[in-house]
């Protein structure tokens, strides 16, 4: 009979989580201790009570299985009471978050790097949710990186194999594990949200025509279930619905480049009333219609206006919520519905509080993530379904909702500029410069349009009073248009500025531009106050959105 060991370690530097968890490349999570240290971090980050009941999964990705069978043992080790596992390790994000809730289990693990690339040679990831099914909070985080900066020692009970077949149990010392199915409460919970009798009318009788692009991700079998089983679509509709490791060789980023296939059919003759893809482990979505793209600040504005297109939403909306850098159309509809908007920072983990104390029903974030207040992590098929939900009940097109929306709240024209493969000190280097240069920069003007400030963006937090500083760079205009600069915190190894670019249109004849080239003046005048390319050696963004 094997004993539980204790194994002597020694800490890793680079183990502080980013915007959402610890994300790196594969190989730097197979060197020995590497998971386990961080996984025991996360044991020793829970309190005596919150080490009853974990959720496990992840979205399938290369490293997915070997790290579980790593993390079954340290938990099984710590005495873990109950461990509740994923049908071969699959849970979507929003699946692990609905799992917490649904068995009151204390928090859960997540295995994944979203949107990026896997593979042996590409990224993996890990977070730790607590028992509301939301990312850690920052308090939390904080207390696993430290501890990852002190550990010594780890302990493990060694396993065979674990077979995570659905339905097997297991008892192991003090811990029981259970492998439940992947999809199974997920898709009972979408039934209490949305009217699938109406939805499956419409679907299964083509009056609303839809196409899913689950990028041979995680999603794959939750669309196979509620799209084909449950709605009836056919399944010439679902593309790319088999998981693989290395997400068919793609990148699972649900946007123009990497869901090109589904952009392009969307823009010819194959295109259906409604066309959605979703990322890597189901949290992130695109939605389209016909010849149409809704970036995902409208689509989070878009549902907020049409929210009692969706039963969930029927009893009020009472707040929402949108991430700093996200475009202020939102605002303009809670406006109009008299209700509050909250602005956060990048991040899904700020919204936790927000929705936990009942002031926001509906969040989003401009980087194609959307939800509501019936899991705590952004949900991609979810926004699949509201925007069915729009559909079949207003009888409209995507488009025509767009060019409703915008002639009633104005357009907010908004792109993206990243400037990717950075080396960090000249990306930081930026960030100091807009701050050291703000009075400098407050006095020039774009377009005739005068700077009102230029500041550093800080949250205190409404719920617990906790303050987040250093949120990302604003340059507002007096007219309401905004440049915004932050670091993104989810890459593995280079850095990535991100330059946000909104401009709001009120004029009739001034709605219908390309997005791209509407804000590309803009973003001449962001790079250059910001100085990007003397800094960074950058002469332009690598990638606009
Ligand atoms: C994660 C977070 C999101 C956040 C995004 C920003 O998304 O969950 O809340 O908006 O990162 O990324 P960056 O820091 O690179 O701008 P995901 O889908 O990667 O988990």
């Amino acid at each position: 009979m094997e004993t539980i060991q204790t194994i002597q370690t020694r800490p890793f530097t680079d183990q502080k989580p980013g915007t959402s968890g610890l994300r790196k490349k594969v190989r730097v999570f197979q060197q020995p201790h590497y998971l386990q240290n961080f996984v025991q971090s996360i044991v020793d980050a829970l309190p005596e009570s919150g080490r009853q009941r974990l959720v496990v999964g992840g979205d399938g990705r290369f490293y997915n299985r070997e790290a579980i069978q790593i993390i079954l043992e340290i938990l099984v080790a710590n005495g873990i009471r109950e461990v509740l596992v994923g049908e071969g390790g699959i849970l979507s994000t929003p699946a692990v978050s609905n799992l917490i809730r649904q068995t009151g289990a204390d928090g859960g693990i997540v295995l994944s790097a979203s949107h990026n690339p896997g593979g042996p040679d590409e990224d993996f990831g890990i977070k730790f949710n607590n028992a509301s099914g939301a990312p850690a909070p920052e308090s939390v985080t904080q207390k696993i990186f430290d501890s990852t900066r002190s550990i010594q020692q780890y302990r493990r009970m060694p396993l065979p194999p674990v077979d995570l077949s659905a339905g097997r149990s297991y008892r192991f010392l003090d811990t029981d594990v259970h492998v439940v199915s992947s999809v199974d409460d997920y898709a009972r919970l979408m039934t209490t949200l949305f009217d699938f009798d109406r939805l499956r009318d419409a679907v299964s009788q083509g009056r609303v025509n839809l196409q899913f692009d689950a990028m041979h991700a995680v999603t794959g079998p939750y669309a196979r279930r509620i799209f084909h089983d449950m709605l009836g679509l056919k399944p010439a509709f679902l593309h790319n619905v088999s998981p693989s490791e290395d997400f068919g060789g793609g990148h699972p980023d649900p946007n123009r480049v990497h869901a090109h296939d589904l952009w392009e059919r969307m823009m010819s003759a194959q295109a259906t009333d409604l066309g959605a893809a979703s990322d890597g482990d189901g949290d992130r979505n695109m939605i389209m219609g016909r010849n149409t793209f809704v970036s995902p600040s409208d689509s989070l504005a878009l549902i907020a206006e049409h929210s009692a297109c969706i039963p969930q939403f029927r009893s009020g909306l009472i707040g929402v919520a949108r991430s700093m850098p996200t475009s202020t159309a939102i605002d303009r509809v809670a406006a109009a519905l008299g209700i509050p908007c909250y602005e956060t920072p990048t991040g899904w983990k700020f919204f936790g509080n927000l929705l936990d104390a009942g002031k926001v029903r509906l969040c989003g974030e401009e980087s194609f993530g959307t939800s509501g207040d019936h899991v705590r992590e952004k949900d991609g098929v979810w926004a699949v379904l509201c925007w069915l939900s729009i559909l079949v009940e207003t009888g409209l097109s995507v488009q025509e909702l767009l060019q409703r929306h915008w002639a009633r709240f104005g357009r907010s024209y908004y792109c993206r500029h990243d400037y990717e493969g950075l080396a960090a000190p000249a990306a930081e280097a930026v960030m100091q410069g807009l701050l050291a240069d703000a009075d400098t920069i407050a006095r020039q003007s774009f377009a005739g349009n005068a700077i009102a400030k230029v500041d550093s963006f800080t949250y205190a937090d409404p719920v617990d009073g906790s303050i987040s500083a250093n949120q990302g760079v604003r340059i507002l205009f007096e007219n309401g248009n905004r440049i915004v600069y932050r670091l993104s915190g989810t890459g593995t190894d280079s850095a990535t500025l991100r330059v946000y670019l909104e401009q709001i249109e009120q004029r009739m004849d001034h709605l219908q531009h390309d997005a791209l080239e509407f804000n590309r003046e803009l973003g001449r005048f962001a790079h250059q106050v910001a100085q990007i390319g003397a800094l960074t050696g950058a002469q332009a963004p690598s990638v606009m959105t």
